[in-house]
């Protein structure tokens, strides 16, 4: 109900009302691929790779609304997190040098430290390019984030280059015909529904993909034990860092069609962490 529909609303006074049910399908494939090594010999080894797809309706958990009430269909496409490849992995390795030493600095406190790292790879975010303001209501049905139509051939002809930055081009989308007929006739008091409106070539629902990412992430650990008044004192000692390469990409562009921005990127992200941090136990 948008509030026009007072002549068929029963409830005087109420304009919104919300309905939530579990009647939606969503619908998920995939490829897995696990290899791992169990810890012997000092290291050990995991990867895993998945090629996914999840499509649905909606992706968030009590929240979202159709684009069309009679064309739900319209809304079915990939899920929010539909990320098509994703390849996770790491390792442990117990440096084994220096551990036989003769020279006590070397082997308490240059050896026996553990190498650990963490990567992953993963295709790019899905998103969608919708309105948000009543002149993107194509459809006149009161809601607000239709479909504006797609006019480029791949989805790449969305993606422009400018001075090195990245947008997305308006040109490659296009505003609907309304329907014929409008959406309510206020002449009659009916909804005259123009059907022959969704024949046009709408843009789908998370039809993008954005740039993949990646991430490596690395640690050293040692323990150290100190004996204190008859007693050990186990000090671990973890020094990380948080993507290495400290690689970056590119911020998601804006995707309300409405908005003057438009398809504008504003920034690279990703930054490099390192942390050090010392635990007692005792
Ligand atoms: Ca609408």
């Amino acid at each position: 109900m948008d509030g026009r529909y007072t002549g068929i609303n029963p409830y005087a006074g109420i304009r919104d009302v919300y309905y939530r049910s579990n009647e939606w399908d969503s619908n998920y494939n995939s490829l897995q691929v696990v290899l791992t090594r169990r810890f012997s010999n000092g290291w050990s080894w995991y990867s895993s790779y998945t090629y996914g797809k999840s499509q649905d309706y909606v992706s968030a958990y009590q929240f979202g609304s159709f684009t069309s009430v009679e064309r739900n269909d319209l809304d079915y496409g990939s899920s929010d997190y539909d990320y098509r490849h994703r390849m996770v992995g790491g390792f442990i390795y117990d440096l084994p040098f220096f551990k036989q030493s003769k020279n006590w600095f070397m082997k308490n406190v240059i050896a026996g430290w553990q190498l650990a790292a963490s990567f992953h790879v993963t295709s790019g975010q899905p998103f969608s390019i919708s309105g948000g303001s009543p002149s993107t209501d194509y459809n006149k049905d009161g809601i607000r984030f239709d479909w504006p139509l797609w006019l480029g051939d791949s989805n790449s002809d969305a993606l422009k280059w400018n001075n090195g930055m990245p947008y997305f081009d308006r040109n490659q989308f296009g505003t609907p015909n309304a329907p014929a007929n409008g959406y309510y006739d206020d002449a009659t008091n009916k909804v005259v529904n123009d059907l022959g409106y969704y024949n046009q070539s709408f843009v789908k629902r998370n039809q993008f993909h954005w740039f993949p990412s990646s991430n490596i992430d690395i640690s050293l650990q040692k323990y150290f034990t100190i004996p204190v008044g008859g007693r050990d004192i186990t000090l671990q000692f973890i020094a990380e860092v948080f993507n290495l390469l400290k690689t970056q990409i590119w911020e998601l562009p804006i995707t309300a069609i409405n908005l003057s921005s438009f398809g504008q990127v504003s920034r690279m992200n990703g930054d490099r962490t390192a942390q050090l941090s010392l635990r007692v136990m005792f």
